[in-house]
C-alpha cells in the first residue's frame, strides 16, 4: 500500500522557474559544487520521531494528525506499518539517511525483555528496508526521557536503579545502531539536568552522566561499533537547566571527564537559539575544538521562544551553517538531520513533503552561496587584514617572546595611542547579501 500517493515515484529537481510544489527548485542532487555533489555535501537525513510519530498534539490540544500508518490495533504491526511509511517517504524524497530513537521504531513492552524483543524485531525489519532502498542510518539513539521512570533523569537520576535501566536501554540501542550500520550514535540528555537545585546534587549527577558515556564508549568497543558518538547540546526544556546546555558547557564537560576523544557534538539550530547563541556561534565554537560532528537542521520561532523545531527556510541561516561545514572540510560521519516537525495545522501527508522540500532547497541555496563566498575570498581577506598585526613583527613578539607587562608598557611609551581600524561590519553584511540576493 502507498501511504504517500501524492508523489508517484520521486521528488525531482525542476529548477527555479518550477511552480510544482512537489519539486525541488534549488536542490539538484547531482549538481557539483566545488568538489562534491549537493547530495554528498549536504547528507540529508529524515528523522523518525517528528516526521512519522508526531501527532500534532501540544500542551493545549489533542492530536490533529491521524496517520494511516498508525491505525492497526497491534502495536508491533503499527510499528511495522510506520516503518513501511517511513521508508516509502524517505525514498520518494530521495534522501539517503534516517535517524531514530529506539522507542520511535518499536513500542515499549510490558517489561524490559519484551521491549528488547520488540526492538529486535523492528531492527530486523529496518535492516531489510535499508537493503531494499539503499537508505542508510545517520545515527541512532535511545529515548531516555519520555517514560515516567525517567522523570528525574536517566544517567543523572538520584536512583541507581534508574541509571541501570537507562544504561541497559543504551546497550540495546547501541546494538540496534550497530546492526543497522549507523554512522553515529547520539546522546541528547533530555532530562539530564535539574528542575530545581534545591533537590539536586549537581556534582554527583554530572559524574554519573560521564560514567554512562564511558560505559557506552567501552561497550561500543566491545561490539566493534565504529560509529561516531555525539552529544547534543540544549540548555533547557524539558528541564530548567540541562548539563549539556551549549557547546561551551559540553566541551568543558567532555574535557573534565576525559571524553574529548570519544564524542563530537550534534548541533541543533533551535537549541543554539534557546541557549542565547546563534547557530553560527555554536558551530564555530565546536569546529575550533575539532568537535563538530553533525547537525540537527531546524529553526525556532523568535516570538514563541520555545523549541518549536520548525523546518529551516531562512537562507541567511542555512548559508552560515554551510559555511562552517565547508570550513571544517565537510561532513565525515555527520549530516543534516531534519529534526523538525510540521505545524499542528499542517496535518496532511503532502505537508511532510512541502516541509522537507523547503528545508532541502534552503540548504542547497545556502551551499551555493557559502561556496561562492569562500571562492571569492573577500570576506576572509577582510578578516585576515583585521588580524594582520598579529602576523607582524610586534604581534609575533607579543605572542611568542614578550612575557611581561613591562615590555608592553615600554611599547606603549614608544608608540603612543593605537590606531583605530574599522570592523567593517556593514560592508561584510553587504557582501553576504551580494550572494544571497
Ligand atoms: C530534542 C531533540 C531530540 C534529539 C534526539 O529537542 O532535539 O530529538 O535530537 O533525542
Ligand atoms: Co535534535
Amino acid at each position: 500500500m502507498a501511504y504517500f500517493p501524492e508523489v508517484a515515484e520521486k521528488v525531482r529537481y525542476e529548477g527555479k522557474g518550477s511552480k510544482n510544489p512537489l519539486a525541488f527548485k534549488q536542490y539538484n542532487p547531482d549538481k557539483v559544487v566545488g568538489e562534491k555533489t549537493m547530495r554528498e555535501h549536504l547528507k540529508f537525513a529524515v528523522c523518525y520521531w517528528h516526521t512519522f510519530k508526531a501527532t500534532g498534539s501540544d500542551p493545549f490540544g489533542l492530536p490533529t494528525m491521524v496517520r494511516p500508518w498508525d491505525s492497526a490495533t497491534d502495536p508491533v504491526q503499527r510499528a511495522k506499518d510506520t516503518m513501511d511509511a517511513a521508508f516509502e517517504f524517505i525514498s520518494k524524497l530521495d534522501v539517503d539517511y534516517w535517524a531514530f530513537h529506539d522507542r520511535d521504531i518499536a513500542p515499549e513492552g510490558e517489561n524490559f525483555s519484551e521491549s528488547c524483543k520488540f526492538l529486535h524485531e523492528l531492527v530486523e525489519y529496518a535492516e531489510q528496508k535499508q537493503k531494499q532502498t539503499g537508505i542508510k542510518l545517520l545515527w541512532g539513539t535511545a529515548n531516555l526521557f519520555s517514560h515516567p521512570r525517567y522523570q528525574a533523569g536517566a544517567a543523572t537520576n538520584p536512583n541507581p536503579d534508574v541509571f541501570a535501566y537507562a544504561a541497559a536501554q543504551v546497550k540495546h540501542a547501541l546494538d540496534a545502531t550497530h546492526k543497522l550500520g549507523g554512522a553515529g550514535y547520539t546522546f541528547w540528555g533530555g532530562r539530564e539536568g535539574y528542575d530545581t537545585l534545591w533537590n539536586t546534587d549537581m556534582k554527583q549527577e554530572r559524574e554519573q552522566f560521564a560514567h554512562l558515556l564511558h560505559m557506552a564508549v567501552e561497550y561500543a568497543h566491545e561490539i566493534g561499533f565504529k560509529g561516531q558518538f555525539y552529544i547534543e547540546p540544549k540548555p533547557k526544556e524539558p528541564t530548567t537547566h540541562q548539563y549539556d546546555s551549549d557547546v561551551a558547557a559540553c566541551l568543558n564537560f567532555l574535557r573534565e571527564f576525559h571524553l574529548m576523544d570519544h564524542l563530537k557534538l550534534n548541533l541543533e539550530t533551535n537549541h543554539a537559539t534557546l541557549a542565547g547563541h546563534t547557530m553560527q556561534h555554536e558551530l564555530r565554537a565546536a569546529r575550533h575544538a575539532n568537535a563538530l560532528g553533525s547537525v540537527d537542521a531546524n529553526t525556532g520561532d523568535e516570538l514563541i521562544g520555545w523549541d518549536t523545531d520548525q523546518f529551516p527556510t531562512n537562507i541567511y541561516t542555512t548559508t552560515a551553517i554551510v559555511l562552517e561545514i565547508l570550513q571544517m572540510g565537510g561532513f565525515t560521519t555527520g549530516g543534516l538531520n531534519f529534526d523538525a516537525k510540521v505545524r499542528r495545522q499542517s496535518h496532511t501527508t503532502e505537508d511532510l513533503f512541502y516541509a522537507h522540500i523547503g528545508g532541502m532547497d534552503a540548504f542547497a541555496r545556502g551551499l551555493e552561496i557559502a561556496h561562492a563566498i569562500l571562492e571569492d575570498g573577500r570576506i576572509q581577506a577582510i578578516v585576515d587584514a583585521r588580524y594582520a598585526g598579529w602576523q607582524g613583527k610586534f604581534g609575533q613578539k607579543i605572542l611568542h617572546e614578550t612575557k611581561n607587562l613591562a615590555d608592553c608598557e615600554d611599547h606603549v611609551l614608544r608608540h603612543g595611542e593605537p590606531t583605530l581600524t574599522s570592523g567593517r561590519q556593514e560592508l561584510l553584511e553587504n557582501i553576504i547579501n551580494e550572494y544571497i540576493l
